[in-house]
């Protein structure tokens, strides 16, 4: 059978190593996106490279994360990413045009082409039929300076849809669907590749939520065909030019089959604090809420806002439901604001927030103590909303503005008549004034970098033999925000490792950086899953700072192991699952001859408290054993 398009975009972007489930491939990079909380060590790293140009055929640089600018940090750091896209060759959008991922669709994304991104969302592109893969900075600095990609070549899985949904059943439905059925872990390894008749009728923005949530399942992306909806998406933000048809389903070759019948989906909510804890609303239907936020990238496009001022039109918000808004992008708000659409949640009583990601991680908004906060978000991981004992439940747009209305959790279902008639805009507004080229010719562009932005860590060399303690063991499903959380006052040290390295695991732990810097670092002990969620490296340069040798975990998600390896972390797992049990925090740990079984992937730890031994697996390709011994990707880069 002939191959599906996600084999067919690697095959053409293939620079080195066999296509075969699991080996490390290489790839050519068409295009990067950063945003400004990960793309300021980009940027470093770039620069430390010294490659004067970006090499790929595009490099943007979005401003969407931190934009609260309490205190200097903030601004410094924008006004950093601004003058450093100027000399280097990279787009600069500024902040106030909206969120990275939904621009990038609206006006750069190209089917058939490879885009990676210094956040885990950016997969949001296979809604174009590209293959869009989010990474850390330092893979995103590679990228930009002409390296290839290197990723274990996934499994590709055709996600089969027929049916129609019912007008009150979102795109958000069915990527929840896919987490009840697969959970968090169920996507790793593997690309998501969707066809059959219900893809035929899903618009590319609804397409959109789909493969931007693919990132909870642990995907390493997801990727929609390149159709008739593609063209008119395209051709509606006037870049037809871009349009390739682009096929999959059937008559191609899969590793897995995967069906939901639309037809029978119902409306979906993840309960705290799990994507996949995914339930149907109506069994929770009488639960009282105290907040309500429609944004994010996932779910704040044009569709997502028209549908939520069709429900609220006319109606108040309940009195005891603070509901707010953002949305995703200037274009997005220009046309609600000419069409009417805006006064219709304005009056019904939202709060609307900036263009930006704002609430999602934290940065404001955050709920009551103790508070049932409803969003459009894809993750609901524990004080991830700034307060530590809210629950936070996430449902599509529809649901959420029922929800506002009513005071408890509801479907959408009583507004069916007026979600029924939607129509694509045949043009979106567009204007790319926002959105600064760089200068022709970069070389006398000057750097601005405030007091904030200090230079990359040292990265010493790795050493034959490691001692230290267990300083922190840490459950299955360790997401990246327990490890650095993502709220305001911790982003605003984005740029600077010594002060972000003080809030490594500060939401669970608050002594570990102490405990760290008097052990002089040790080992970090983990169970499944370790590392889910986002790209931010951070989580590994802190560790890492704080001199953490090795994470030995029961398993690990895709970007955040790869991040360890870049910075000279080992990511090594138990053999046997059960000697997770038989490690204490503050036991005694040794690897010897490391430097050779590395290498031979026979690593053995001692656990010298208890006198026992341990065997350890590593899932590591040559190149990032080379990185791991080197201290740092960066350091063989730069050479
Ligand atoms: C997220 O959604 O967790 C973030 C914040 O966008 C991160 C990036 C970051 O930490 O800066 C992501 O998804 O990679
Ligand atoms: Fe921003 Fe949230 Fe999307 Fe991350 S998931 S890019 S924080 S809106």
């Amino acid at each position: 059978m002939a191959e599906n398009l996600t084999r067919r975009i690697i095959k053409s972007h293939l620079v080195s190593g066999d296509m075969v489930a699991g080996s490390e491939i290489a790839l050519k990079i068409d295009q990067t996106l950063t945003q400004d909380a990960t793309g300021t060590m980009a940027y470093l790293q770039f620069e430390s490279i010294g490659i004067p140009k970006a090499k790929t055929e595009l490099s943007v640089s979005y401003v969407d994360h931190s934009c609260l600018q309490v205190g200097f940090r903030n601004a410094d750091d924008h006004r950093f990413l601004q003058t450093v896209a100027r000399k280097h060759g990279i787009y600069f959008s500024r902040p106030g045009n909206g969120i990275c991922h939904q621009l990038h669709m609206e006006r750069f994304g190209v089917p058939g082409k490879t885009l990676l991104g210094s956040d885990s969302h950016t997969p949001h592109g296979g809604s174009l039929g590209m293959l869009a893969m989010g990474a850390g900075g330092l893979d995103i600095a590679l990228a930009m300076a002409g390296k290839p990609f290197h990723v274990k070549m996934p499994k590709v899985v055709n996600v089969r849809l027929t049916g129609t949904l019912k007008p009150y059943v979102a795109t958000k439905d069915i990527i929840l669907e896919l987490l009840r059925r697969c959970s968090v872990k169920g996507g790793v390894g593997k690309v998501f590749e969707y066809s059959g008749p219900g893809v035929e009728a899903l618009t590319v923005p609804q397409r959109a939520t789909i493969c931007n949530m693919g990132a909870e399942l642990g995907l390493t992306t997801s990727v929609f065909p390149s159709d008739e909806q593609t063209r008119h998406f395209l051709k509606a933000e006037s870049r037809e030019e871009c349009f390739v048809e682009l096929k999959t389903g059937e008559g191609f070759d899969y590793d897995e089959i995967i069906e939901i019948d639309l037809n029978t989906l119902e409306p979906l909510v993840a309960q705290p604090h799990m994507p996949d804890r995914v339930v149907p609303v109506t069994d929770l239907k009488e639960m009282k809420v105290n907040q309500v936020w429609v944004g994010s990238c996932t779910n704040a496009n044009y569709h997502d806002m028209v549908n939520i001022a069709k429900i609220l039109k006319g109606k108040q918000v309940h009195p005891d439901v603070s509901f707010s808004v953002s949305i995703a992008s200037r274009q997005v708000l220009h046309m609600l604001t000419e069409e009417g659409w805006l006064n219709d949640i304005v009056d019904a009583g939202a709060r609307i927030l900036e263009l930006t990601c704002g609430p999602c991680g934290g940065a404001g908004q955050s709920p009551c103590s103790g508070g049932i906060s409803v969003r459009t978000n894809n993750r609901n991981f524990e004080g991830r909303s700034g307060t530590k004992d809210a629950k936070v439940y996430l449902v599509s747009p529809e649901t959420a503005a029922m929800t506002a209305l009513k005071g408890t959790l509801s479907t959408a279902e009583e507004a069916s008549e007026q979600l029924r008639d939607y129509q694509e805009p045949k043009r979106y507004h567009i204007d790319d004034r926002m959105i600064i080229p760089p200068a022709e010719d970069g070389s006398e562009a000057e750097v601005i970098k405030g007091p904030n932005i200090k230079g990359l860590p040292e990265f010493s060399e790795l050493q034959d033999s490691v001692t230290g303690e267990a300083v922190i063991k840490v459950e299955d499903n360790i997401s990246t925000d327990h490890i650095i959380p993502a709220l305001p006052e911790i982003v605003a040290y984005r740029s600077n490792i010594p002060a972000i390295s003080e809030y490594a695991f500060s939401g669970i732990d608050a002594s570990f950086a102490s405990r760290c810097k008097e052990k002089q670092g040790g080992f970090i002990i983990a169970g499944k899953n370790y590392g889910q969620g986002s790209s931010r490296e951070h989580a590994a340069l802190a560790p890492k700072y704080l001199g953490i040798k090795a994470v030995i975990a029961v398993s690990f998600a895709r970007i955040h192991s790869q991040n360890l390896a870049n910075f000279g972390i080992m990511p090594l797992e138990f053999k046997n699952e059960a000697d997770y049990g038989r490690i204490n925090e503050g036991d005694v740990l040794e690897i010897k001859d490391l430097l050779n079984c590395l290498d031979k992937n026979t690593i053995k730890i001692k656990n010298v408290t208890k006198g026992e031994e341990y065997p350890l697996i590593h899932h590591l390709s040559e190149y990032q054993i080379t990185s791991i011994k080197a201290g740092s990707i960066l350091k063989l880069a730069a050479k």
